[in-house]
């Protein structure tokens, strides 16, 4: 029987475990990426561990979140960043040179190499055929020190592609239509493969943003084949010696498969408040607009808006529309410039704006109130704008730029004939704004410039023999880390700061949580299903920790937020019959006696007892010896010091 792509990859990489679905395997990390809003948290925990210098064959540290300097907080992170890279042997790629997922494809992906970054949208380098994985800053922390990454085996999933996209249809449509039949849960404990004819007709851009908006599935990761097409990009990048060719076996066997009409998708648009709630442009009909933004890590690269820019000559941004745009990287922001294309843009009335993540996080151009925006990006979710009562619509690069110029969500099918966009044989090459590490002779004297910012971050204490505390919270189903730990411009300074982060801690959900947890000392939340979906952030595991959160109770969870609980030392259980989440309210009192002696029994299933109403309820926690040591512990630090 033959493999599929992914296990092939994980395979080779295999230090732990055997490969059957469900079970724990620890595998080898070739390369790991930060960004800055996850990366000052994830360096402060690499150097709690006292090692040196990374072990990885690459390791970069890009700035990319945090760019809007309205205080002195985020200047000293990036600061702290840089300084931490050239000391402990990082690469350094500088505010200005683009988001990390659009720069790390074109400069330092390599395919069947394994890639874990500390943002939920790193799995964008399976568009070159890497094997890249989303995770919380401290297994980042730990595989820079040369650590294993542990993951659940996942299943496999296979999206047979068929035919070609027609004109003005673009890869955004493609990753729509997925979401539209999967879910934001359908890909959970899964890994994506593409495959079938249709790959061939769709450039490594188009492949990033299909695997970059897996994350929104809530798949582990997801990976096209490396063929003709990589080998093309890769060669334009001047690094064609990082090309090898990868794809499943004819055999491979499938969990499941999925089968896509390309020439059968038309322009789509993912409506409030979630990636998985696609309609057609045609269904929604017209609709007055009141921004368009275009770029993010799913939607800025030199193809995407090449096409921008040709549909915005010569014409100019209605009237009620603000349209901003911001490239995803300096390549391709330079070379915008070089062919005239910028000109274009900015004739057209945009509002450019750096290579950078900016509105995708809430970094600036929140729409006005109640305010409709169209937006390249991967994620609505609700208040993550900054705009509570904001109404966001992810659409493709095409949509976003026609719709900017008739003012309402338009086909842009309406456009005729699509010219061509090849991509260039040559891409402008220029890494002026990646600074190498140190020798490892010079590092040893560098100093790490720390500012006032950086707090001391919580550490759990070893597990107590039992659980006995309220229920601070209990929310529904599909809880975003965007709600738990909100981010935009005014919070996400604060990264490295959690005592002052725990005040906005829900705060979308329910503003007095954060008060009502600091008086009651410690707490139970209560969730629904796919508990944590979105984003890496491991700050939506430490600072309900700060804030005395002893266990997450839920129907299921998203993969990187259990596991950043887990090592946050918060004991995540779910129920076992979900209809059992009715008989707790919030506010009453919950006991899991014996708790610690059943995890160290290897036990999984818990009995949690509803003191203010008497009932018994059963709960499940399937945690490997690995994971029950470490909540036994009191989390991963205090794990990995135990050991050592
Ligand atoms: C996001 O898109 O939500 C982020 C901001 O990139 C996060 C990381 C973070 O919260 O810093 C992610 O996707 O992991
Ligand atoms: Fe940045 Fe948005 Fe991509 Fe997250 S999703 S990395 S905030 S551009």
């Amino acid at each position: 029987m033959g493999y599929t792509l992914a296990q092939k990859i994980l395979r080779a990489h295999l230090l732990e475990g055997e490969p059957i679905t469900g079970n724990e395997i620890g595998i080898r990390i070739d390369q790991t990426l930060t960004q800055d809003a996850t990366g000052t948290m994830a360096y402060l925990e690499f150097e709690a561990m006292g090692i040196p210098r990374v072990k990885t064959e690459l390791s970069v540290a890009y700035i990319d979140h945090n760019t809007l300097q309205s205080g002195f907080e985020n200047a000293d992170d990036h600061r702290y960043i840089q300084s931490i890279a050239k000391k402990h042997g990082l690469y350094y790629s500088r505010p200005g040179n683009g988001i990390c997922h659009q720069v790390h494809l074109e400069r330092f992906g390599v395919p069947g190499k394994t890639l874990i970054g500390s943002d939920s949208h790193t799995p964008t380098g399976g568009g070159i055929g890497m094997l890249a994985f989303g995770a919380g800053g401290l297994d980042v922390a730990v595989a820079m020190g040369g650590g294993t990454y542990y993951i659940s085996m996942p299943k496999m999933l296979r999206v047979n592609l068929l035919g070609k996209l027609s004109p003005w249809v673009s890869a955004k449509d493609i990753i729509l239509e997925v979401l539209r039949i999967l879910s934001v849960k359908g890909g959970v404990g899964k890994i994506v493969e593409y495959a079938g004819e249709g790959v061939k007709s769709l450039s490594v851009p188009e492949r990033a943003t299909i695997t970059n908006m897996g994350a929104e599935l809530g798949a582990s990761t997801s990976i096209f084949p490396s063929d003709e097409v990589t080998y093309e990009f890769l060669k334009a990048q001047g690094r064609e010696k990082d090309w090898i060719p990868l794809a499943s076996d004819e055999d491979a066997v499938y969990d499941e498969e999925i089968t896509i009409d390309l020439s059968a998708l038309k322009p789509s648009a993912a409506c409030p408040h979630s990636p998985d709630n696609v309609k057609t442009v045609e269904e929604i009909g017209k609709m007055k607009i009141d921004q368009v933004c275009i770029g993010s890590c799913t939607n800025s690269s030199l193809s995407d808006m090449l096409k921008v820019a040709s549909i915005l000559k010569g014409k100019t941004v209605a009237e009620h529309v603000s349209l901003s745009i911001a490239p995803g990287s300096k390549q391709v922001y330079n070379m915008l410039a070089a062919c005239g294309a910028l000109s274009d843009i900015i004739a057209a009335g945009a509002r450019v704006l750096e290579c950078a993540c900016g509105p995708c996080i809430g970094m600036g151009q929140s729409p006005n109130s109640a305010g409709i925006s169209l937006r390249t990006f991967n994620r609505n979710f609700e208040g993550r704008s900054g705009t509570k009562d904001a109404q966001i619509y992810l659409v493709s690069p095409e949509t976003a730029a026609y719709s900017a110029l008739t003012g309402y969500l338009s086909d842009p099918r309406e456009l005729g004939d699509q010219p061509a966009f090849p991509m260039p044989e040559q891409f402008l090459i220029n890494d002026n704004m990646i600074i190498p590490p140190a020798s490892v002779e010079e590092a040893a004297s560098l100093e790490i410039l720390r500012g006032p910012n950086i707090k001391e971050f919580p550490v759990a204490s070893a597990l107590e023999e039992e659980i006995a505390c309220v229920c601070t919270l209990k929310v529904g189903d599909n809880i975003t880390t965007d709600h738990i730990m909100p981010a935009g411009a005014k919070i996400l300074p604060y990264r490295s700061n959690i005592p002052y982060l725990s005040k906005f801690c829900f705060a979308v959900c329910d503003e007095s949580f954060a008060q009502r947890s600091l008086e009651a000392g410690s707490g139970i939340i209560v969730g629904g299903e796919n508990y944590g979906q979105g984003s890496s952030r491991e700050h939506a595991a430490l600072v309900p920790l700060y804030l005395g959160v002893k266990a997450v109770v839920a129907k299921s969870f998203a993969r990187i937020h259990v596991a950043n609980l887990i090592n946050a030392g918060i004991v995540p259980l779910t129920f076992a019959n979900p209809a059992d989440y009715d008989k707790i309210s919030q506010g009453d009192k919950l006991v899991l006696s014996g708790i610690k002696e059943a995890i160290a029994a290897g036990k999984s299933n818990f009995t949690l007892l509803n003191a203010t109403t008497g009932e018994a309820i059963t709960l499940v926690g399937n945690y490997s010896t690995r994971q029950a040591d470490m909540l036994l512990a009191g989390g991963l630090l205090n794990y990995t010091k135990g050991n050592a």
